[in-house]
């Protein structure tokens, strides 16, 4: 696995043999791998070497540490395709998993100034407020707050909601849903957010702003949410 009299640094090429084992299957999600002691002691090198090359798996989220058992393989970031405005539902039953959402409240509430702005509505037009714990397979990926206005998505409940909202618009309601902007960035899982994502205390999760218009440009939605950065890695096609 290491070849000692090669220039490439040691940690550098144990690094990258272990990322070859996650990525064959040799080493699956949950696996705990060898100890650094093990790892140093097999290989002939100094520990603080082992550590350099765990520690760069640990930050991309290959591997994870859990105090006094070791270290385990990571389960696989589910990579996000940017190009295509998907729902949820879509997204997961495209990848043959099996989407979910926990209802954690379901309400119709007066816009304040900014919802109202966002879905250029007056201020106090009634709107509903939908917050959901998205699961896929039944782990949890995200925590997703929606404002919509009530009197453009007519007739909703708690049993649609607990399913597609992009289903009903589109199916149901027969309205077109064109384009969104979206913006992604880094935060610390909010101690309201953590037992619902099942993250422990100071973890990262991606923030994303969605809002989302008609084809006729009406605006539809304006969406908070915070996705599992341990689960979640989002990926854009760009060319020159
Ligand atoms: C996605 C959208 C969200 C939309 C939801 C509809 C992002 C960041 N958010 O989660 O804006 O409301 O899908 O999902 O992609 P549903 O049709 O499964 O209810």
């Amino acid at each position: 696995m290491i070849d000692k009299l090669s220039p490439v640094p040691i940690y550098f090429q144990l690094e990258h043999a272990l990322r070859r084992q996650i990525e064959n299957g040799e080493l699956q999600p949950g696996d705990l791998i060898p100890s650094e002691r093990e790892y140093a002691e097999q290989l002939d090198v100094s520990r603080m070497t082992i550590r350099q090359a765990i520690t760069n798996l640990v930050n991309e989220g290959l591997l994870y540490r859990q105090k006094g058992r070791g270290t385990f393989v990571a389960e696989q970031k589910l990579e996000q395709n940017l190009s295509g405005l998907t729902s949820f539902t879509e997204d997961m039953k495209s990848r043959g998993m099996v989407p979910a959402s926990t209802l954690l409240a379901f309400e119709m509430v007066p816009a304040d100034k900014k919802t109202a702005d966002r879905l250029a509505l007056t201020e106090h037009a009634p709107v509903y407020e939908i917050k959901r714990i998205r699961l896929a397979d039944e782990v949890p990926m995200a925590l997703e707050t929606v404002y919509m206005s009530a009197n453009l998505i007519k007739g909703l409940n708690e049993t649609i909601v607990a399913t597609s909202l992009y289903h009903y618009i589109e199916e149901e309601l027969g309205l077109e849903i064109g384009r969104a902007v979206q913006s992604i960035e880094s935060a610390i899982v909010s101690e309201a957010e953590q037992p619902h994502l099942l993250l422990p205390k100071g973890a990262p999760v991606l923030l994303i702003e969605r809002h989302t218009f008609l084809k006729d440009g009406t605006p539809l939605e304006y969406v908070k949410s915070s996705y599992r950065a341990d689960r979640y890695k989002f990926m854009i096609d760009i060319n020159r």
